[in-house]
């Protein structure tokens, strides 16, 4: 049995990356009977390097410019000369068991289904991460090679079988199998994975002609829905594998290399109408009528009344209109709308779109007005104030709303540049610091002052400060909502030199927000200003922020300050405050978070890999730990057993006290050490996931086995050996941790906030 996999591939931003991933799970399958026919816009000569040294059977296909996706996959079903076509998208991939697995389940089903799809999974991973994250990989290199070799070890498998013939052979001896279920055309909403689109499906290239089945729409988006729904008629029935063998690639950089289903089209929604229109046209069975028909009005009456656009005198809502005048009148039975939407769609089925209009500009009307004024939707609330009503007030000129790790802290720049301003220009400026908690700033004398003022983060007040204040200087992003009038200024101070990989620079997104790039990206465009610590990170924030350069700031950092400024006895101090004994040398353990490990957004987990028990037996008697976990991190760590060893300062406000009151910085991929370094005290880094951090999560900017001003550790009595050892550890990185203070610290002499106030706030 061959297959003919048909790939189009229009390039797009820099798309081309998806496809290395996507030939690849080919070039990996088991099964090899197959031919693959690329259709592209580009010359042919660019997939050179895609193919060579491979065995993989190819043809290539050079499309006109004006060819849309289905003009690709109709010129891809002609050239086919396999027995069974398989639509595959470039930026999507093949686990390397499917086509042995797709042959078997067509092989077990009778002669009359023609038509099989892939279970689909969604993945936001490069295919090595998204493989290797698989728990679900049963085949894969690791138990093959395992089986292989347990096989090799009985004497049974003779040493010129490779582990793909004996993969293919035990599909085909139906030792190894998957499950797939048969889904009837009344299920398909329920059970067929992505049902309105042709990726993943497996379809008899005779069924097809002789059905005069293709791809016959101009739809540049949805050309997909009446070529399945076609299909789906006179099918009958889809196999689908339980087994989800197709993996869809989710982009994460829907600003640079969006999918389809990302790009920004005006008319996007009227394409969607449209498309539902020609596929209820071109089938006849009730039940498909019933749920196209369905789905157009859902889109209406969810999707087109929500939109920016909805507004009369928007010539693509009349086409709309015209499309749905058309789908309504054509009568089905297996078709029910709710009572509360039956005058709109009547309207339209009659041609009176103005009432349709009206009808449906009241109805969103009443469900804002609903959710105004229900008591859950307060934030809903403060967002309609603030956009009516607080955006009319004039500007105060000399108001400065300031906020530091979303308001869980009074640290970092922004107290930094406050308590400059509050020395130099005492009386001048009208300060608002937000803070979750007053009682974090409790015993801050600076607080005391007539023109210092506290705010909870998103009450009344913010969404008023935030839209009057002309200063707002934040340590992360404003959300992605607030609106931001003209003549407010923005300073983002940003928060730590970079060591692992951010935003735009990242490969795979594995945090809890998706959106991260875009929302990062859209947010950023407000910052009037961006604060850089030194020359490195403004190379990296110009790329890894798409920040334009010439509001970058490289002025070092206004938190940092304090780290030369401080006097003596202001370790003394703080270790006084903390009640640690003057006699005990302090450890000060700073990790960061781990993208992929979660409760919710904004609610990390960790796991804590320091051994506490063994630190206390060897040095509870000279030193104490300072824990000090990522303002992400929400564990509660039981530190009970270790009291007067370890302090949990987790939640004290400024970092900085806890750099100055210790003689040893632990932590991992931070960017503490860059700040920590200013101070010259030994620093140890415990990388104990190293290989998962640097090739899954995050990636880093410099080469840390030569850089690092301190030895990478990766067990507990590696540590513990360095601790031991520190004053040797010192000698030893003497050398690497002066270049690396020239590099990185070079700015940080102190003055920071001088710089940037002078620039910014006027
Ligand atoms: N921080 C802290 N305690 C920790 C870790 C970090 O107080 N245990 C503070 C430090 O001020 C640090 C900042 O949070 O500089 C940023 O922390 P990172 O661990 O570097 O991580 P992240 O918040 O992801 O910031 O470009 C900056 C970073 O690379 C990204």
């Amino acid at each position: 049995m061959k297959f003919s996999i048909i790939i189009p591939f229009k390039n797009v931003g820099g798309n081309f990356k998806y496809l290395n991933d996507c030939i690849s799970s080919l070039k990996e399958q088991t099964y090899k009977n197959f031919e693959v026919i690329l259709l592209h816009s580009l010359n042919n000569n660019h997939f050179n390097d895609l193919f060579r040294n491979s065995s993989l059977e190819y043809k290539l296909f050079k499309m006109g410019q004006n060819k849309n996706l289905a003009n690709y996959r109709n010129e891809g079903i002609r050239q086919s000369v396999g027995e069974y076509i398989i639509f595959l998208d470039a930026d999507d991939f093949l686990h390397r068991n499917a086509l042995i697995y797709a042959r078997q389940m067509i092989n077990s089903e009778e002669n009359d289904q023609k038509v099989f799809k892939f279970g689909i999974r969604n993945t936001n991973l490069d295919r090595d991460s998204t493989l290797l994250k698989s728990k679900k990989d049963l085949y894969s290199d690791e138990s093959i090679s395992k089986m292989m070799s347990f096989l090799e070890n009985k004497g049974i498998l003779s040493s010129n079988n490779t582990s793909q013939d004996l993969l293919n052979e035990l599909f085909e001896n139906n030792i190894l199998n998957h499950n797939y279920q048969k889904i009837y055309i009344d299920q398909l909403n329920r059970k067929l994975n992505y049902r309105s689109k042709a990726h993943g499906l497996i379809v008899e290239k005779e069924f097809l002609l002789r059905n005069n089945i293709f791809f016959d729409s101009n739809n540049y988006l949805y050309s997909d829905i009446p070529f399945v729904y076609k299909l789906y008629e006179v099918s009958g029935t889809i196999c689908q594998t339980n087994t989800k063998l197709y993996y869809k690639y989710i982009h994460n950089d829907p600003i640079n290399t969006p999918s389809l289903s990302q790009e920004n089209h005006y008319d996007r929604l009227l394409q969607l109408i449209t498309a539902y229109r020609e596929a209820l046209e071109a089938v006849s069975n009730s039940i498909l009528e019933g749920r196209l028909k369905t789905d157009a009005a859902r889109t209406y009456l969810y999707r087109v009344v929500k939109d920016n656009n909805f507004e009369e005198k928007n010539h693509v809502l009349g086409s709309i209109y015209h499309e749905l005048y058309k789908i309504f009148n054509i009568n089905c039975s297996n078709y029910n709308i709710k009572k509360l939407h039956r005058y709109e769609v009547d309207a339209i089925k009659n041609g009176k779109f103005t009432r349709a209009y009206l009808l449906s500009k009241g109805r969103v009307f009443a469900y804002n007005s609903y959710k105004f004024s229900d008591k859950k939707n307060e934030r809903y609330r403060k967002k309609i104030v603030q956009k009516y009503v607080f955006k009319k007030l004039p500007i105060q000129k000399q108001t400065i709303l300031y906020e530091s790790f979303l308001g869980r802290n009074y640290s970092d720049s922004p107290k930094a540049l406050f308590n400059y301003l509050l020395e130099n220009e005492p009386n001048k400026w009208k300060h608002i610091w937000i803070l979750n908690d007053k009682e974090l700033v409790k015993n801050e004398t600076e607080f005391n002052n007539n023109n210092v003022k506290v705010i909870k983060r998103f009450g009344w007040k913010y969404f008023y400060y935030a839209t009057v204040s002309k200063y707002f200087i934040l340590n992360m992003r404003q959300p992605k909502w607030l609106e931001k009038k003209n003549e407010q200024v923005i300073l983002s101070t940003w928060h730590g030199t970079p060591l692992k990989k951010l935003v735009f620079d990242m490969e795979n997104v594995t945090s809890a927000n998706k959106n991260y790039k875009k929302d990062f990206f859209l947010q950023s465009r407000n910052w009037n200003y961006l604060i850089a610590a030194n020359k490195y990170s403004e190379n990296i924030f110009e790329s890894a922020f798409m920040y334009p350069r010439e509001n970058i700031l490289t002025y070092g950092y206004p938190r940092n300050d304090i780290l030369t400024n401080h006097d003596k006895n202001y370790k003394i101090r703080i270790k006084e405050k903390f009640n640690i004994p003057l006699n005990k040398k302090v450890i000060l353990y700073a990790p960061t978070w781990r993208d992929d490990d979660f409760y919710a957004v904004g609610k990390y987990k960790f796991n804590l890999k320091l051994d506490l028990e063994k630190m206390k037996k060897e040095f509870g008697d000279q030193y104490v730990i300072v824990l000090r976990m990522h303002y992400l991190v929400s564990e509660n760590i039981d530190l009970s057993m270790y009291d007067e060893f370890v302090y949990d300062y987790s939640k004290y406000n400024d970092i900085n006290d806890l750099y100055i009151a210790s003689d040893i910085l632990i932590t991992d991929y931070s960017s503490v050490f860059f700040d920590y370094s200013i101070l010259k005290k030994p620093i140890l880094f415990y990388m104990y996931d190293i290989e998962k951090y640097q090739n899954i999560l995050r990636g880093f900017y410099i080469n840390v086995n030569e850089e690092l001003p301190g030895p990478i550790l990766q067990t507990n009595d590696e540590v513990i050996h360095a601790i031991k050892n520190i004053d040797k550890v010192s000698l030893k990185f003497d050398e690497k941790y002066n270049n690396f203070i020239d590099k990185y610290c070079s700015l940080e002499d102190g003055r920071a906030s001088e710089r940037v106030i002078k620039k910014v706030v006027r």
